[in-house]
């Protein structure tokens, strides 16, 4: 009921809508009209209201809850539910345990703030109130558990689309950091539950540092990390970056499930990619080795050329290049 009072007077902006129409359009009680105005108030919507002429809408708050996105998500499944937290340790850690628990597939889970946001390999990932997107979808596919780690390059294609549409061009740095002005802006984390040739669920995590500020990174990053606000120069609008993500984001992995193809998005990721034509470091089981990354082939595989003049692909590991993050 606090969802259909609040797209009452969200339709309603410009004019004071009565106590007595809400409670006959949508069938509620006075004082419990009165008692919902008040939890969005909580929540932060603020309002002019008067015994006489009722209530109006005056200003929402810049917060990635189910109401606030829902109205620009277009999709069938991915982000009809958002479970939004205020603060939580890591959205995936959350929705791992909430897919383990039955949630749906595409439930989508947002926190304004992780107090232990995880990368890969145990990495922490810093995530600061109110000024990134963190969140994790989950995802049941019927696919066999060795094209799991697609996931990550639709993902991160689907995070490229949505911020060129806010008009900023980002580069792709295979498979799971998206950049901008040679610094990192974006990382993506992908889990998985699985048997030999089952899927149990996929959570996918996308971190964004969309208003972060300068000062919110720790000195360690402060070279190697970056937001879409400090290099555009201006606030970037969460809740619709948030949407056009996970609109992006359903038609590629629908295409994928489909046909178990994701040509749509490495031919995103080839065409914006930092690394093609790049010396490059291949870091695999600790084991380190040079090679020039030379393309993304359909299945989402990096070649490369070693220094002996074989090519050879990469499935997954840690990519590093020369004046990228500061690596010399
Ligand atoms: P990664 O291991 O490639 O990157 C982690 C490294 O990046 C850190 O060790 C640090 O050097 C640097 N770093 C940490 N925080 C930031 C930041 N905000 N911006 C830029 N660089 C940073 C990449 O892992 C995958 C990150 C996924 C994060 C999302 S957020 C929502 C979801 N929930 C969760 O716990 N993780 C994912």
């Amino acid at each position: 009921m606090k969802d259909r009072i609040l797209e009452l007077l969200k339709t309603n902006q410009d004019s004071f809508i009565s106590g007595q129409r809400i409670s006959l359009e949508l069938g509620v009680s006075r004082a419990a009209i009165w008692k919902y105005i008040n939890a969005l108030k909580d929540e932060g919507y603020e309002f002019e209201s008067s015994s006489k002429i009722g209530y109006r809408l005056t200003s929402v708050p810049d917060l990635l809850t189910q109401e606030e996105v829902a109205d620009k998500i277009k999709n069938n499944r991915i982000g009809k539910s958002i479970i939004h937290f205020n603060t939580i340790d890591s959205t995936n850690i959350k929705a791992k345990e909430l897919a383990a628990n039955g949630a749906e597939d595409g439930t989508v889970i947002i926190s304004e703030e992780q107090t232990a946001g995880k990368g890969r390999l145990g990495r922490h990932w810093i995530s600061p109130k109110n000024k990134g997107i963190w969140m994790s979808i989950i995802l049941r596919p019927h696919i066999n558990p060795m094209y799991a780690s697609r996931v990550t390059l639709i993902g991160a294609a689907a995070v490229f689309k949505a911020v060129e549409s806010q008009g900023i061009r980002t580069l792709i740095k295979w498979p799971n950091d998206i950049v901008l002005n040679g610094k990192k802006v974006c990382g993506i984390l992908t889990e998985m539950s699985a048997e030999l040739n089952r899927i149990h669920y996929l959570v996918i995590g996308i971190g964004i540092n969309a208003n972060v500020d300068d000062i919110d990174f720790p000195e360690e990053i402060k070279t190697s990390a970056t937001s879409l606000k400090i290099e555009s120069g201006h606030p970037i609008d969460r809740k619709s970056l948030t949407a056009e993500i996970l609109n992006n984001f359903e038609i590629l992995y629908d295409k994928f499930l489909s046909d178990s193809s994701i040509k749509d998005s490495v031919a995103i990721c080839r065409e914006n990619s930092v690394l093609l034509g790049k010396e490059i470091r291949i870091i695999n089981n600790g084991k380190e080795t040079e090679a020039k990354a030379l393309d993304i082939n359909d299945d989402g595989e990096l070649v490369v050329v070693h220094p002996d003049g074989t090519t050879g692909v990469v499935f997954s590991g840690e990519v590093s290049m020369r004046g990228l993050y500061g690596y010399v």
